[in-house]
C-alpha cells in the first residue's frame, strides 16, 4: 500500500530535512494510501526535528476552549502539562477562549511562550459550544495567529499532556486517529450516516478525533471555515450531525486528505488498557464528570 520503496525515508517539504523512517515500525501502518506519514514512536529522531524547526524559526499557536465549568475542571492541568510537553523546543502562543477571562489561572510560562485570553460568549447548548469553536478559531487565525505563527494546533481542554508532543507532529494539515477506532473495521466508525446532513459519509479513510487537529495556519483556516459552513447549512436544514463538529471534521478530512496523520499516541486513553503498539502516551483524555458537567 505504501508508495515508498523499502528503506526510503520520507522527506518533508518546507526545506525541513528531518525525516520519518517508514520502515522502522513493522507492527503498525506508517503511511496512508495517499502517501502521508502516520507518525509512531520509533519512526523519528526528536532532536533532529527540533533542530530543523528551530533553524526554520517555526512557531506554533495552540487554541483551547474553557467555557463554563470546563475552566475549573480542566484548564489548569491542561496548561501546566502543555508547558512540560507541548512543542517545548519552539515558541508557543496559547489562545484560551473562555466566557470568564478573570478565572483563567496564572501559569508560569517558559521564555518565548505566552498566553492570550479571548472572551467568547457561552452558547446555551453544549453542542453549540463545541461546534462554534470552528468559527472562533477561523476568526482568531485571520485576526491574530497568522501574523506570528506558521502553525496552529487546536485541542479539547479535557486532556493532559503526559509525554513529548513535539515538532514531529507539525505538518501542512494534521489529524489524529481516534483511540477507540484505529483497530476497528470501518463499519464501526461513527461517521454521520444521515443523508440530510452535510457531514454524511458512507466510507472514509480513518475515524479522526476532533480533540486534536492542526497544521499551517492557512490549512487550519480552510478546515475550520469549511466545517463552520457545513455546520451552519445543517442548522438551516434543521439537522445536526451525529458527533457534531467531529462529524464535519471527518467529512472535510475525507475530501481534503491530511498531509500527516498522528497515531493514537497523540490522544490516548488508558481506559482502553494495554496495547502493544502504543509505546508512548503523549496526551491522555482526562476523566469525564458527566453528571457535574453536562446538565443542559
Ligand atoms: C461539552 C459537552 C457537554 C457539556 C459541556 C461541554 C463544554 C465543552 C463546555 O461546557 N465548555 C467547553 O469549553 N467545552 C469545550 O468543547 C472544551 O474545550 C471541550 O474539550 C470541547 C469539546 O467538548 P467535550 O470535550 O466535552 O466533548 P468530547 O470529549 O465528547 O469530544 C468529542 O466530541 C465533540 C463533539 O461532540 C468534539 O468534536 C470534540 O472535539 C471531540 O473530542
Ligand atoms: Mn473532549
Amino acid at each position: 500500500k505504501c508508495p515508498f520503496a523499502p528503506g526510503e525515508k520520507l522527506k518533508l517539504g518546507d526545506g525541513i530535512d528531518a525525516s520519518l523512517d517508514l520502515w522502522s515500525r513493522v507492527d503498525v501502518q506508517t503511511c496512508t494510501e495517499w502517501g502521508a506519514p502516520l507518525v509512531w514512536e520509533g519512526m523519528f529522531n526528536p532532536d533532529y526535528y527540533d533542530q530543523e524547526h528551530r533553524k526554520n524559526q517555526s512557531s506554533v499557536s495552540l487554541t483551547v476552549f474553557a467555557v463554563g465549568r470546563y475552566l475549573d475542571a480542566y484548564l489548569e492541568r491542561f496548561l501546566i502539562s502543555a508547558e512540560q510537553h507541548f512543542m517545548v523546543a519552539l515558541p508557543v502562543t496559547y489562545y484560551v477562549f473562555t466566557d470568564v477571562p478573570e478565572k483563567v489561572p496564572n501559569i508560569r510560562l517558559a521564555p518565548r511562550r505566552s498566553l492570550k485570553v479571548v472572551k467568547v460568549q457561552r452558547h446555551s447548548r453544549w453542542q453549540d459550544i463545541s461546534m462554534m469553536r470552528m468559527k472562533t478559531i477561523a476568526d482568531a487565525i485571520e485576526s491574530q495567529i497568522r501574523h506570528h505563527s506558521q502553525y496552529v494546533f487546536c485541542f479539547d481542554v479535557d486532556q493532559v499532556f503526559a509525554d513529548r508532543f513535539g515538532s514531529e507532529a507539525l505538518g501542512d494539515s494534521v489529524a489524529v486517529l481516534h483511540a477507540y477506532y484505529y483497530h476497528r473495521p470501518q463499519s464501526m466508525y461513527t461517521y454521520d450516516h444521515n443523508p440530510r446532513s452535510r457531514a454524511f459519509m458512507e466510507t472514509g479513510d480513518f475515524y479522526y478525533h476532533a480533540a486534536v487537529f492542526g497544521g499551517k495556519w492557512q490549512m487550519v483556516k480552510n478546515m475550520t471555515e469549511s466545517c463552520y459552513q457545513t455546520i451552519m447549512e445543517d442548522k438551516e436544514n434543521q439537522v445536526e450531525a451525529l458527533w457534531h463538529d467531529e462529524s464535519h471534521l471527518n467529512k472535510y478530512l475525507w475530501l481534503h486528505k491530511p498531509s500527516k496523520v498522528l497515531s493514537p499516541e497523540y490522544c490516548w486513553t488508558n481506559d482502553i488498557g494495554y496495547r502493544g503498539d502504543i509505546r508512548k502516551t503523549r496526551l491522555l483524555w482526562a476523566k469525564k464528570q458527566y453528571d457535574m458537567l453536562r446538565i443542559t
